[in-house]
């Protein structure tokens, strides 16, 4: 009964403050003293309501990644002179994209880093507006199962949405009640700068059969970095043939299992979108996705605002692959 009616998150919730207040979530290290076994269990607790009742994000506790069982079959550390184009393109050119543009200046390599730019244009490629970019690996790079990983500083800005991303054609097929065929997988968002106690958290969530009437999604959780906007984060998924694992910073935040769990091979994505209102783009109004997220919202003082991304890491476990 609870089942049909709670999301995934709640439900989640709730299973984790029932093994909290059995001590078995999260797990103590042997020999911890009764006393700090009481003081975690009512910091889990608390923090397990504050997201239950008020979308508080929570900090990760579940299994670390142990990256010996896995071996390295694809990446890119960012450190040329210009973006690899043996491994990204274009994410479908320079087009408008919510509250703004994706135009490919924007997307670069610098120092180590790829950079994707925000700014404000008064005479960008498609006339004044914000300018951000994408870029993906669609027909270069695409894989089924694995661990994929990137390292990135997110952009600090209100209104600004950085992601990592994996898709498949087959979200767009005919829908057949799960991501089989394919889904979006969406490692990490960020898009609550100044948001809060949600500031320093990521979303992550998957997405399938399309984006109209049959389309199907869930929320995975909001989970908490460590000063995203200053300091390199990792964002993981471990993908297997049962199983979505997700991980912030090494540690599990949450799993997918059953119809959520695509079986095709999926390509990569880096973005950043416009996630606020902002008007006259072209002289068309442009909806109001959040009142509270609005990138115009912003001393402007602070762009070009960049997504740092130090690399992108792509893995196989070893046993499947002797
Ligand atoms: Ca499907």
């Amino acid at each position: 009964m609870l089942d049909s009616l709670l999301a995934f998150r709640e439900q989640r919730m709730l299973q984790r403050l029932s093994e909290a207040m059995r001590g078995a979530y999260p797990v103590h290290a042997p020999g911890t003293s009764p006393i700090t076994k009481l003081v975690a269990m009512v910091v889990v607790i608390s923090e397990l309501l504050g997201a239950l009742f008020f979308g508080y994000p929570q900090t990760p506790r579940g299994q670390a990644i142990n990256l010996d069982e896995w071996e390295l079959v694809w990446s890119d550390e960012f450190d040329g002179e210009s973006l690899d184009i043996s491994k990204w393109k274009s994410c479908y050119g320079n087009i408008p994209r919510r509250g703004g543009f994706w135009d490919d200046d924007q997307s670069f390599v610098q120092d180590g880093n790829l950079i994707i730019r925000t700014e404000y244009k008064e005479n960008g490629r498609m006339g004044s507006g914000w300018y951000t970019g994408a870029i993906e690996t669609k027909g270069l790079f695409e894989q089924q199962y694995g661990y994929f990983e990137v390292s990135c500083i997110c952009p600090g800005g209100v209104g600004l949405w950085a992601a990592f991303w994996m898709m498949s054609d087959g979200v767009f097929a005919t829908p057949d009640g799960t991501a089989n065929d394919g889904g979006e997988i969406d490692i990490f968002e960020s898009f609550f700068y100044n948001q809060g106690r949600s500031h320093d958290a990521i979303s992550s969530a998957v997405h399938f059969d399309g984006y109209g009437d049959a389309h199907q999604s869930v929320l995975v959780g909001h989970y908490k970095g460590r000063n995203i906007y200053t300091e390199y984060n990792t964002y993981g998924l471990e993908w297997n043939e049962n199983e979505l694992i997700f991980y912030v910073n090494g540690v599990e935040t949450d799993r997918l299992t059953g119809k959520w769990v695509p079986h095709v091979a999926e390509y990569l994505l880096l973005s950043v979108e416009v996630a606020g209102q902002v008007k006259n783009i072209n002289g068309a109004e442009v909806p109001v996705l959040d009142p509270n997220n609005n990138i115009e919202d912003n001393d402007m003082s602070i762009f070009p605002l960049d997504f740092k991304v130090d690399y992108v890491r792509v893995y196989q476990r070893k046993d499947a692959i002797a």
